[in-house]
């Protein structure tokens, strides 16, 4: 045990009510958590701020972080070097894990057309042939089988392409990518982008952190709109494209009489196969006589986001609370592919005896049951993951505590049905969007995305953050934890409207959308680009990017991929907030550099607060900049009056 557990109130560490009642059973069941392990081991403060630099064995060298310029590297590296350098290093790991992901999706896509894999097929061809169409690939006339070999060859090359501009550039709002052409930072495929990132900073290369700075923008660019992006688009054509769906989530979806499985990870074909295994009668016959009223299936975190999406499956919560969900003792089996998979799973698993099952290749985990998920047979692993789960059911000996919150909220947003939501099916569009941006009801869009962290107040920062936002009428988007963070906190129904600005809640009344609306997992982070460009399209806000009345915000970050995800906004033309804490050392020409000067040349930039509220004041005062620089500043004060306006008539009537 790190440090008496009774250091640290449960208060300081959570709002999610059920992660609260969690830690309080750990703590009486002696049982460490993450939060407890953060609380020991305060982050090295060097390393907090990027400044230390282990490269080579001549070092590693620690800069002083109170005086960045006092001294430099053996070899000589500055500061600068050797921030923008770890900072590289971050987005080029962020890169890989999606990139990888998305190449493992395309892999599959193309076993599938091959007929290699036969468990899964093609749910979604109207996308296909989107897509297709929309990379210049013929469509008409031709079988469906043809143009899916063709889109896979093309959408390859995000991955592998030596040279020349990935195909999905071809998304990209002209501006934008001249932009980008004229910066030298269109990206190349990933590999080749991953690739030369990991050489420039390694020592002895590239020790310019200006132009570190270009091939970290690349390398993010190759992440959003290349791994990303066909990530999200492979999985909506195989697997279906989200509409929205009412679903439940928070631990309170857990069923004491029935088998609880938990799957958690990123890629989606583990849940999927796992749906098909849950719902199979015989296994579900298997359930039954050994007592349970059948099998649970509950997805955490980003796969659990995907399948929430795609099939409202029940989700029991985010990053934080992994391990908190296991010490409820009524899950009976958990089972993980890549990402975001804290090793101290397998301890809290196995206290309470419940199977810890990894299922991929690339992320094994010491001492932990391993059942490889082949995607041409899938349903042997996924089988075999349900009757370890019935087998746990029928010995369950530890006691039970479920904690009884669930709330309801509408998920499965998609670009597709923002479209079709604000135009109609015969003439979906974004028109409405603008328009509605352009008058002044919506004052702008934001995302808020990503993580959550032991060393932040759980779902604290994302909750307050977009409730912030949505009562200054500022349109959200969100995936990831975050999403997570609102729908436990009741926010993602239509409900939500009632704490919108006047201008927002309009709006959301009369297209019946909610001010919140949830794309899924990080991955799908695409989705928020591919809005943004068709926004940039539909004209009106700018002919560029740069010029929306839009920001990001990751309020709780802790990988690398928020890393990579915050700068392909920027890089794209973004401002992004960062919270709690950020890999940079304070006053450092880097620091300038990602926070203000690029700005000046054409993209957006960082940022970085603690606090919620500043948090929101920062992007609002981005977006109410990019109102005034349209043109649009005046339209937004004459709404709001009309809006007083009509108040005060309502109060004479
Ligand atoms: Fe992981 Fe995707 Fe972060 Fe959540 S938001 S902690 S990356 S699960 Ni993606």
């Amino acid at each position: 045990m790190a440090k008496p557990l009774e250091l640290i109130k449960v208060e300081d560490l959570t709002i999610c009510e059920s992660t609260a009642q969690m830690i309080t059973k750990a703590r009486e069941d002696g049982v460490e958590l993450f939060f407890d392990r953060a609380n020991a081991m305060k982050p090295c403060p060097i390393g907090e701020q990027a400044a230390c630099c282990k490269h080579c064995s001549m070092g590693p060298c620690r800069m002083n972080v109170n005086s960045p310029y006092d001294r430099v590297g053996v070899c000589g590296a500055t500061i600068d070097t050797i921030v923008a350098r770890n900072f590289g290093r971050m987005v080029a790991a962020g890169t890989a894990a999606h990139t990888d992901h998305g190449m493992a999706m395309l892999e599959l896509f193309r076993d599938v057309i091959n007929g290699k894999v036969k468990d899964y097929s093609i749910k979604d061809p109207i996308k296909l042939l989107e897509i297709a169409a929309s990379l210049d690939i013929v469509t008409e006339g031709r079988d469906l089988k043809a143009v899916a070999l063709d889109l896979y060859h093309e959408l390859e090359k995000t991955y592998t392409q030596v040279d020349g501009e990935i195909p999905m550039m071809k998304r990209v709002p002209v501006k934008t990518l001249e932009q980008w052409r004229a910066a030298g930072i269109v990206p190349r495929g990933a590999m080749r982008e991953i690739m030369e990132m990991m050489h420039r900073t390694a020592m002895g290369v590239d020790q310019d952190y200006e132009n570190i700075t270009k091939q970290i923008s690349r390398t993010a660019l190759a992440d959003g709109w290349g791994g990303s992006m066909v990530s999200t688009d492979i999985s909506d054509i195989l697997f279906g494209t989200p509409s929205p769906i009412e679903v439940e989530v928070d631990m309170g979806v857990l069923k004491e009489d029935q088998v609880n499985i938990i799957v958690h990870g990123h890629e989606p074909n583990l849940l999927e196969s796992m749906v098909v295994s849950a719902a199979d009668p015989t296994l579900v016959e298997a359930a039954k006589k050994a007592g349970a009223k059948g099998i649970n299936l509950v997805g955490m975190c980003c796969s659990g986001l995907e399948a929430l999406s795609r099939h409202g499956l029940p989700h029991a919560g985010n990053f934080s609370s992994t391990e908190a969900v296991l010490v409820t003792g009524s899950i009976d089996a958990m089972t993980v592919d890549i990402q975001c998979i804290k090793q101290g799973l397998k301890k809290v698993a196995d206290f309470y005896e419940t199977p810890f099952i990894t299922t991929n290749y690339r992320a094994k985990i010491e001492g932990a049951l391993h059942i490889p998920l082949e995607e041409h047979e899938p349903r042997e692993c996924t089988d075999e993951i349900v009757i370890k789960a019935i087998s746990r059911f029928k010995s369950r000996k530890k006691p039970i505590q479920i904690p009884k919150n669930k709330a309801r909220g509408v998920h499965g947003f998609s670009f597709e049905y923002i479209n079709y939501m604000l135009g109609g099916s015969f003439r979906g569009s974004y028109t409405p969007l603008n328009d509605n941006i352009i008058n002044g009801r919506i004052r702008g869009v934001a995302g808020v995305v990503g993580c959550t962290n032991p060393r932040s107040k759980q779902d604290y920062s994302h909750v307050e953050l977009v409730k912030e936002l949505i009562k200054n009428d500022v349109l959200v988007l969100q995936t990831g934890c975050s999403q997570m963070a609102l729908a436990k906190a009741g926010l993602t129904g239509t409900g939500a409207a009632a704490l919108a600005g006047p201008g927002l809640a309009e709006v959301c009344e009369t297209v019946g959308m909610p001010p919140i609306l949830g794309l899924g997992s990080c991955v799908d982070n695409s989705r928020i680009l591919v809005a943004a460009a068709e926004m940039v399209k539909v004209g009106g806000l700018g002919d560029c990017l740069a010029d929306l009345p839009a920001a990001g915000c990751a309020p709780e970050w802790m990988s690398e991929k928020a890393i990579a995800i915050g700068h392909y906004f920027v890089a794209s033309g973004l401002y992004v907030v960062f919270g709690h804490t950020f890999p940079m050392t304070k006053g450092t020409k880097f620091e300038k550099h990602l926070f203000e000067d690029l700005e000046k040349l054409g993209f957006g930039k960082w940022a970085f607060a603690d606090d919620p509220r500043e948090m929101a004041r920062l992007m609002i005062a981005h977006i109410d900049k990019k109102r005034l620089q349209l043109g649009i500043d005046k339209t937004r004060e004459r709404v709001l009056l009309d809006m007083a306006d009509r108040r005060e008539l309502d109060a004479s009537a």
